[in-house]
């Protein structure tokens, strides 16, 4: 635990400061690749996506998704030119054992945020067609139940996996 802690730590630092350096100035990037994108009563904030290259096929993408209104409402698909597939898994340890499950509709309740992060909930990117490159963005779609589409634009950076193994 102490080492994911310190991972999340590290994470959120290098965050503040790509987003200083890399939109400094420029307002209408820095909503797009930053910080916020509203889409009804939801607010996705924080995405970044994991830099890889070849030979490695897959990668996953971290945000947060926070629901202002009174209603519960779900993510029910992502999809991107990036990936042959996009999927919402949530990383579990069970006996020691790294695991990962498929969430066909992830709930947001009401007044609540839910947080993809290494060790949790993630956006599963399988079959790259490309590479991900460092500091680069690459525009997601984001698929809610009630809320419709919102497209987010994930910064890449460099990132260990974070015990994040797949298949
Ligand atoms: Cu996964």
């Amino acid at each position: 635990m102490t080492t994911l802690n310190a991972f999340a730590k590290a994470v959120g630092t290098l965050s503040a400061l790509f987003f200083l350096s890399a939109c400094g100035g420029h307002a209408d990037h820095s909503i797009k690749s930053g910080a916020q994108v509203q889409v009804g009563d939801l607010m996705v904030s924080g995405s970044w996506i994991r830099a890889a290259e070849p030979p490695a096929k897959t990668s996953a993408i971290y945000l947060t998704v926070s629901n202002a209104g009174d209603q519960s409402d779900a993510l029910v698909s992502v999809s991107t030119e990036i990936a042959e597939f996009s999927e919402v898994h949530q990383s579990l340890t069970k006996a020691d054992v790294a695991l990962m499950r498929t969430v066909k509709e992830l709930e947001i309740r009401a007044g609540e945020s839910v947080s993809f992060e290494p060790g949790s909930y993630h956006i599963m990117l399988i079959n790259l067609t490309g590479r991900i490159e460092k500091d680069q963005t690459y525009p997601v779609t984001l698929t809610f139940r009630d809320a419709g589409e919102v497209t987010v634009e994930p910064v890449a950076r460099q990132a260990n996996a974070g015990g994040h193994d797949h298949h």
